[in-house]
């Protein structure tokens, strides 16, 4: 393409950006590279392939589209989205600390604690809603902020703007998780983060058919050790599993926006439900976050998190057991409807006393609003609620 890819909107970029017509065929799509080696004509003299760990064309195609949609010069793929925190984390060394949101992922936190704190990297979570807090717990080990924006399960809003100010001025790498927000509502990069990462298993596939992570750059630095790290440990993902997000990303503007438009409905209904306590969705006024959220989001996602007036398991499960269009199930950000319990599901892992001070409740209820029609949607809640 002879256009410059980042004048293009997001919308054409989605469709268009890291795929070529096919050079041999002419196929609009590109191949699978279903291979694990490429030819050589001599030791060394080849077309850029050698190895599929190394290098695929199918993944190369993937890389392209996804630092083009992030507005960041290069992207790595990886097996998972937990593969891909693994390969940043191991941009550091031990001693080394990061500074990292006290409301996350539970897979994250469990990444971090059980696993790289045996390696000597210390982790400190703290809330990020106060940029001076953030910056208060900086100390000389301090060599990362890992910000996960909207946060899950809490869906609270990170200003990642101040972040990036307090990164820069402490010469520390600032990684953001963008799994909730997704490339079309949100871009890290553009606001001065120095990493941004996805479980592209959720949005950025859409479809519930494959597991997949990524993450994207600016920097040349960064990029090469992240290339070194993503050969010499070797969590790539497959060819096939790179063609089906290559896939996805290309109605990923549509189906965001009816995400947005059907949580939005669903958070208001929740609102006025007399079983329901706390609604928490970034689009509301009275959300403490909603201006950062209007300032770096286009708009406010599809991630909805409730608790009850009955704050206890039992009536959590006794509503998540009733839903029929809310698959009662882990993961989010395809197509369908998704309910869970993020206590005993997602974030099991986190004890419970540090839950509960984040104000993830034995109640709390996390909806992934699908694209279906809301209408049917609200349905099945007003049947699973009575
Ligand atoms: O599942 P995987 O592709 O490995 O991605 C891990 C991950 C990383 N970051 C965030 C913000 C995530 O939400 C996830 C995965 N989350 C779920 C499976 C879930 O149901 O919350």
């Amino acid at each position: 393409m002879t256009m410059d890819v980042k004048k293009l909107s997001i919308d054409t970029k989605l469709i268009h950006a890291g795929v070529e017509p096919d050079l041999t065929t002419g196929a609009i799509m590109t191949p699978i590279y279903q291979t694990t080696t490429f030819v050589q004509l001599a030791p060394h003299q080849h077309k850029g392939y050698e190895y599929s760990r190394t290098q695929n064309p199918t993944r190369y195609a993937l890389e392209k589209a996804l630092a083009a949609i992030e507005n960041g010069k290069h992207a790595t793929c990886y097996a998972s989205g937990m593969a891909a925190c693994d390969a940043i984390i191991k941009l550091l060394r031990p001693g080394d600390q990061v500074v990292s949101t006290n409301d996350l992922y539970g897979g994250s936190y469990r990444l971090f604690t059980k696993i790289f704190k045996n390696y000597g990297i210390d982790f400190n979570f703290i809330g990020m809603n106060d940029a001076q807090q953030i910056e208060a717990s900086i100390t000389p080990k301090t060599k990362m902020i890992w910000v996960e924006t909207p946060t899950n399960p809490m869906l609270n809003i990170i200003d990642i703007e101040a972040c990036a100010a307090i990164a820069k001025k402490h010469n520390l790498i600032l990684v953001v998780d963008n799994t909730f927000g997704s490339p079309y509502l949100q871009n890290p990069l553009d606001w001065g983060a120095d990493i941004v990462m996805h479980s592209a298993t959720k949005y950025l596939g859409g479809h519930s058919d494959v597991v997949h992570g990524c993450v994207i750059t600016n920097s040349d630095t960064l990029q090469e050790q992240l290339k070194f790290i993503q050969n010499s440990c070797g969590a790539v993902p497959g060819p096939q599993d790179c063609f089906l997000i290559l896939r996805g990303l290309k109605t990923l503007h549509v189906r965001m926006r009816q995400h947005c438009l059907n949580a939005k409905a669903i958070a208001h209904w929740l609102k006025q439900n007399d079983k329901v306590d706390k609604v928490l969705w970034c689009g509301f006024e009275e959300h403490p976050n909603h201006a950062i959220a209007k300032k770096q989001m286009r708009d406010f996602g599809g991630i909805i998190s409730f608790s009850l007036k009955e704050d206890t398991v039992e009536a959590a499960n006794n509503i998540l057991s009733k839903t029929e269009l809310f698959a009662l199930a882990e993961s989010l950000g395809g197509v369908e409807s998704l309910c869970g319990h993020p206590a005993s599901m997602t974030h099991a892992s986190i004890p419970r006393e540090e839950r509960l001070a984040v104000g993830l409740s034995d109640s709390l209820i996390r909806l992934s609003v699908g694209i279906e029609n809301v209408d049917d949607l609200i349905a099945d809640l007003e049947q699973a609620l009575s």
